[in-house]
This record gives C-alpha cells, structure tokens and sequence, in this order.
C-alpha cells in the first residue's frame, strides 16, 4: 500500500515528505495506522548523524499512537481496530530478560531494531523500489507501519490518541526513571538536568513520588515556568554562576542531592549531575544519550564516597504489560500529558517540530496524520 511519510534521506539534512510503498505486514507482525506522534529530541539526534545506529534513509519516529489495521500470521494479541502504542523497548515475556524481573529491556527484536529492520532481516517500506530503514522498532513517521507483534502495548480506546502518544517515549521515560531506576522515597531532594520532555516527566514523577525539594536546572531560563507548574522548587541557570553547577547544588544542601537526572545527553553534565549527588547515597541516573565516540569522566573518589551512576531505558517501564495502566492513569489524570504538548502540526510541517526543538521553543510538538 501506499503511506505518506517523512523520510530522513540523508543526515543533517531536513525530512521530506514522500509517498512510501509499505509491504502487508508478515507473521508476527501488525499493520499500524499511526494518527499522532511526538517528536523526541532521540529523532533530532539521529537525525543529526551522531546516532552510531543511525542508518539512511530512514523512517524516524518512536512515540506514537495508532490502530491496528492488519496483523501478519500467528499474531493473537491485537486485532483490527484495536488502538495501540508501537515500543521502542519490547516486551516478549520470553527472553532472559524479559524472565529476570529485574529490567525492561527485552532482546526478542533488539538486534535486528538497531540494524532497521523487521525481525526477518527485511524491511517493509521502500521509496521508487528502494529499500528503506524502519527505525527503533516504531518507524512512527509514516501513516502506516509495520511493527513486531511484541512491540505493541494495546491501550484503551477511549484515550486521546493526540496526548497518549506522549507515552511512547518521553513522559513514560522521566516519571518510570523516577519510581523504577531511582526509587525515589518521600521528601528526598531532586536534581534534574534539562527541562525538555524528559526532565519535566522527571519533575512530575518526582512529585506524585512525594520528593521534598526539587532542582530545576537548565540553560535556558524560559524553561522554568513550566518546570514550576510541574512541581520544581529550586531553578538554577548554570549560566549565571561562576562555579561549576555541582560546586553550587553541593553548597545549597550541605551534601549534595539524593538522586540526580541527567536529561540532555552531554556527558560534561553527567559528570556534574553525579558529583552533585549526596556523598554516602546520592545516585545519579543517565537518561541523556550521547553521541558516537563520546565517554563519561569523574575521579573514582566520587564513586569511593557512594555517589552510584546507574542509567535508564524507557524509564525500565515493560511496555505491554505496564504502558496500558500509564494510559488509564492518564486519562483519570494521575498523569499529566497537555502541558506538555507546546505544538501540534500536520505531517507537512513535521520540520518545524525539528526547528522549534533546536531554538528551545517547544516541549513536545505531536504531528498528527
Ligand atoms: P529536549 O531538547 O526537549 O530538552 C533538552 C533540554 O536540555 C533543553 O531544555 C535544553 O535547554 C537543555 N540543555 C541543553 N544543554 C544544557 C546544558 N548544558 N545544561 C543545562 N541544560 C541544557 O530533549 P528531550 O526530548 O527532553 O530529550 C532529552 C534527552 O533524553 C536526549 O538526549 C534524548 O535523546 C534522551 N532520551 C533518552 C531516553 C531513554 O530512554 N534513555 C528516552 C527519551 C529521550
Ligand atoms: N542508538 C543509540 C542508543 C540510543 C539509546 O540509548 N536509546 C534509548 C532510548 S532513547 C528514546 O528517545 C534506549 O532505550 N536505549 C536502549 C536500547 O536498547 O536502545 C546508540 O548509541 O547506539
Ligand atoms: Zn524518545
């Protein structure tokens, strides 16, 4: 069939939107109407060219929402009609993952996900009779998709596919990093490291958590307001000090804070969130992801004093079992998705998305179909 989509050609380089030939779904696989998704700043990165994953041409997206229109052979767990969120993080219940009880992140498709393509080694979108990658198991760009049966979550059909999308990715990454990687406990103090999608779902999950105080910080103060409506009670600009920002967090509460976010994907920050973390206890949790090549630095002594650095995938949040009762929990409003929808577009201005991110203008722009 045929499906308009934004097709990222080449990297660096603007999307563009092209009718696409999307093949019918094979076993194992579902057939995906997508109507709205989210623009993660992980798309921009790839985007970029820095994503050692990263293959053109692609179809980019991961954070959306959609209606099951076709299933491939052997597939029982979705049918026609039934709306769903495409996982980036499987869930197969099978592998030794899935069986630890002790993470979200499932291998069934990994391989072949990093590689763009299905879990047969092919891929179900091509352009003028060439192929083209899917990407990060989702492909969420393109009217219609093909995605593994295990990357489906099957959430209620009565939640608003324009909001809900938003738990695709971000807003399910920063509040599950709250409750399943930190554990955060009532009244510990908070640091969160930039205040786009991810830092404020840290901020808001940080809150249901009952955290007492919670640092806001960010390069760019127009973030703040947003963040304070959120939940944060201490805004800092690193810009407006002239000592390093762990050097002011650790002055601020003595020893530092219990558990620290990085949310931007710079690893000079990360090694300022870890060394403003509590000596004895503090943990420092990576959500960030750095470009190709790059590496984490601090003096072990940090390490020595019981500062821990842990990261987070997905907010260890197991998709299928866990995203539909997120679903519920929004739509009782146990969880908070408007606020972060700054911008909504149709698939022509899907760049601007890209635009409005780099300038800082935006939170979340959510292109529907
Ligand atoms: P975003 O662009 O919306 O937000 C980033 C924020 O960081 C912006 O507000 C920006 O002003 C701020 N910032 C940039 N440089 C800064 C600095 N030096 N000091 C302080 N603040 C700074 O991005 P997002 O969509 O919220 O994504 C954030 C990061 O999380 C990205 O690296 C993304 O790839 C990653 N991510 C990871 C996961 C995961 O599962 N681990 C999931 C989603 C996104
Ligand atoms: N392709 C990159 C890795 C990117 C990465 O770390 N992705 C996060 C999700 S970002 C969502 O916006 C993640 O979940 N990682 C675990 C996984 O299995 O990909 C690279 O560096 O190769
Ligand atoms: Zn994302």
């Amino acid at each position: 069939m045929k499906s308009r989509a934004a097709v990222a050609f080449e990297a660096g380089k603007p999307l563009e939107i092209v009718e696409i030939d999307v093949d019918p779904p094979r076993a194992g696989e579902v057939l995906v109407k997508i109507t709205h998704t989210g623009v993660c700043h992980t798309d921009a990165f790839t985007l970029s060219g820095d994503d050692p994953e990263g293959l053109f041409p692609a179809v980019l997206g991961h954070e959306g929402a959609g209606v099951v229109v076709e299933v491939g052979e052997g597939v029982s767990s979705v049918a026609p009609g039934d709306h769903v969120i495409p996982l980036y993080t499987a869930e197969c219940g099978e592998c030794l993952f899935c069986k630890s009880g002790k993470t979200n992140l499932c291998v069934s498709v990994r391989a072949t996900q990093g590689k763009g393509i299905m879990p047969d080694g092919t891929s179900r979108f091509s352009y003028k009779g060439q192929p083209v990658y899917h990407y990060m198991g989702c492909s969420t760009f393109s009217e219609y998709t093909v995605v593994a049966e295990v990357s489906l979550a099957k959430i209620s059909p009565q939640a608003n596919p324009g909001h809900v999308c938003l738990l695709g990715c971000g807003v399910t990454t920063g509040i599950g990093a709250v409750h399943n990687t930190a554990k955060v406990q009532p009244g510990d103090t908070v640091a969160v490291f930039g205040l786009g999608g991810i830092g404020l779902a840290v901020i808001q999950g940080a809150r249901q958590a009952k955290a007492g105080r919670i640092f806001a910080i960010d390069t760019n103060p127009d973030k703040f307001e947003l963040a304070g409506a959120f939940g944060a009670t201490d805004f800092l600009n690193p810009k407006d000090y002239d000592k390093p920002i762990q050097q002011v967090l650790v002055e601020m509460t003595t020893w530092g804070v219990d558990h620290t976010f990085e949310c931007i994907g710079n690893v000079n920050v990360m090694r300022a969130a870890l060394e403003s973390a509590h000596r004895g206890w503090g943990q420092s949790i990576v959500i960030g992801v750095a470009g190709a090549g790059q590496e984490i630095a601090t003096r072990p002594f940090q390490l020595v004093t019981g500062r821990v650095w842990k990261g987070s995938a997905f907010g260890g949040v197991k998709g299928r079992s866990q995203l539909p009762g997120m679903v519920e929990d929004a739509m009782r409003g146990d969880i908070q998705l408007e606020p972060f929808v700054t911008h909504t577009m149709p698939l022509d201005d899907i760049n601007d998305a890209f635009r409005l991110m780099h300038e800082g203008k935006s939170i979340r722009s959510v292109v529907h179909y």
